[in-house]
């Protein structure tokens, strides 16, 4: 029996603040690209997108799973879902988790190579001072392609 594959395409975005009471704020803005075939009906963990540091105190992770629906019940829709972490401490590396959000989203067969990519938005914050917020905004757009037999 052939193996029923697509391909989750695109890329994971993390864009948020470190927030300072000494010195400027600190910023990221990391737009990650990944590519991942996908296997029908089994459960498909995604570790390309997991962890993004920056400003010495801030880190968010990422936990994704994928699952490939047939194409004779589901059309082939993925069904995407995890879930985000945001630590803020005294290192990249705290253990200090400041607030966290499940995730779960549907991407259709993307027919067209012109069919918009699915874009889903998770907001993470950590409110320290008023106007003096730790946020992590971390943004998910995908396609779900046919793949292409040079692929591996
Ligand atoms: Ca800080
Ligand atoms: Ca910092
Ligand atoms: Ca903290």
């Amino acid at each position: 029996m052939a193996i029923i594959n697509r391909v989750l395409e695109g890329s994971v975005r993390v864009d948020g603040r470190d927030a300072e009471t000494v010195g400027s704020d600190e910023f990221i803005h990391e737009d990650r690209p990944f590519k991942k075939r996908i296997l029908e009906n089994q459960d498909t963990f995604i570790p390309e997108v997991q962890r993004y540091a920056w400003g010495g105190e801030c880190r968010v992770e990422i936990d994704m799973h994928a699952w490939l629906h047939a194409k004779e019940t589901h059309d082939s829709a993925m069904h995407i879902w995890g879930d985000t972490r945001f630590y803020e401490g005294d290192s990249e590396d705290t253990g200090e988790l400041e607030d966290q959000e499940h995730f779960d989203f549907w991407v259709p067969r993307s027919v067209q190579e012109e069919t918009p990519a699915i874009v889903n938005v998770v907001d993470l914050v950590h409110p320290e001072h008023v106007g003096q917020d730790d946020w992590a905004r971390v943004t998910f757009a995908l396609f779900n392609r046919k793949p292409q037999d040079e692929e591996d």
